[in-house]
């Protein structure tokens, strides 16, 4: 039986693959018991664990336990699950698409040998997984508009082929052995406190705080380049609302999640009413033009927002003004 079984300190040998036990319904989910791997802010008001393998910033210094954990530390990661009984796995560590292009080795190994041990401690500790997916799991042999939730997925970098892979493993655990496994495909992601990290997305990050700082921005994306796009309190609302839903009223486990689809010249356009003097110079990138265009240009979300409500607060005329006020508050 599961309670009270211990387990040699071989990873491999004792990860459930072999076992005949399934995960079942676990008793209650109201309190979970949260760990967060690779992410320094989230807005969540449970128990929460944040951890990384760097020191978070100062605005995250007061916002709860923050510990050190290597995803590719599987004992490390084991120790923390059960000092602490966690109940729910957030893994948000990844390399992200264009930084995964010029590390490969690096980019398969956290984002599919972490990925791995994530899996394994879940279906070992029975634990609620929420893994995020994304725009670049879908290639350009994928419908773009709208990429629908089931279609052909042929990425063509690391980053996406890691993630496929994600969504697939995640699935078929759940299939085999109950895993109750959560996966969000989300768009480029707009925060404020979370730097640009080495996405395709960055420029629409960055043309914020050039916007203010020098009033220039240099694009390297062409300026008619569509790409699906969400302010960070909807992704963590999503994925609070998603993993807060009864497993009953999910038809899928892995979801596309939308909230606008916008190019490098409409967010400059819709900054210029608040800056009229912002400047954008187009530099296109090859590495990062190609894997812009092979992505989506929007998201069909309607089974979200059919099967668990899922509805975006923000546009494009909110993110950016959020972003400009926010950005002018952190600096004063
Ligand atoms: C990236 O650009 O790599 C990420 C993503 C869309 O997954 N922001």
């Amino acid at each position: 039986g599961r309670p009270g079984r211990t387990f040699s300190s071989s990873p491999r040998q004792t990860s459930r693959w072999n076992t005949r036990d399934t995960c079942g319904p676990q008793p209650t989910q109201d309190n979970p018991r949260v760990l967060i791997t690779g992410q320094t802010h989230h807005n969540i008001s449970f128990n929460v664990i944040l951890s990384d393998i760097k020191k978070p910033p100062p605005h995250v210094f007061n916002s709860g336990p923050f510990v050190y954990a290597d995803v590719l530390d599987y004992k490390l990661l084991r120790e923390l699950i059960v000092n602490n009984r966690v109940t729910w796995l957030v893994h948000y560590s990844a390399l992200l698409s264009a930084v995964g292009e010029a590390n490969v080795a690096l980019a398969r190994k956290i984002n599919i040998t972490g990925l791995h041990n994530v899996l394994d401690l879940a279906l070992e500790n029975c634990l609620r997984l929420f893994v995020p997916s994304t725009i670049g799991a879908f290639g350009p042999s994928s419908p773009r508009d709208p990429a629908p939730d089931l279609c052909v997925q042929r990425p063509r970098t690391i980053y996406g082929v890691s993630k496929v892979h994600g969504e697939l493993m995640g699935e078929y655990l759940h299939h085999k052995y109950g895993l109750d496994f959560r996966c969000l495909r989300y768009p480029g992601v707009i925060s404020v406190n979370t730097p640009p990290g080495g996405g395709t997305t960055d420029y629409a990050v960055q043309i914020f705080h050039d916007a203010l700082s020098t009033g220039h921005h240099e694009c390297y994306l062409r300026p008619d380049t569509r790409l699906p796009m969400m302010h960070i309190s909807d992704c963590h609302r999503a994925t609070i609302e998603f993993m807060q839903a009864p497993e009953c009223q999910l038809s899928l486990r892995t979801y596309n999640i939308a909230a606008m689809s916008f190019t490098p010249e409409e967010v400059a356009q819709e900054i210029r009413k608040h800056l009229p003097h912002l400047k954008v110079t187009y530099n296109p990138d090859s590495v990062r033009q190609t894997i812009a265009d092979s992505w989506p240009v929007r998201f069909d979300d309607s089974n979200a927002r059919r099967d668990w409500g899922w509805a975006p607060a923000f546009g494009l005329e909110e993110l950016v003004s959020d972003m400009l006020r926010s950005i002018r508050d952190k600096r004063t």
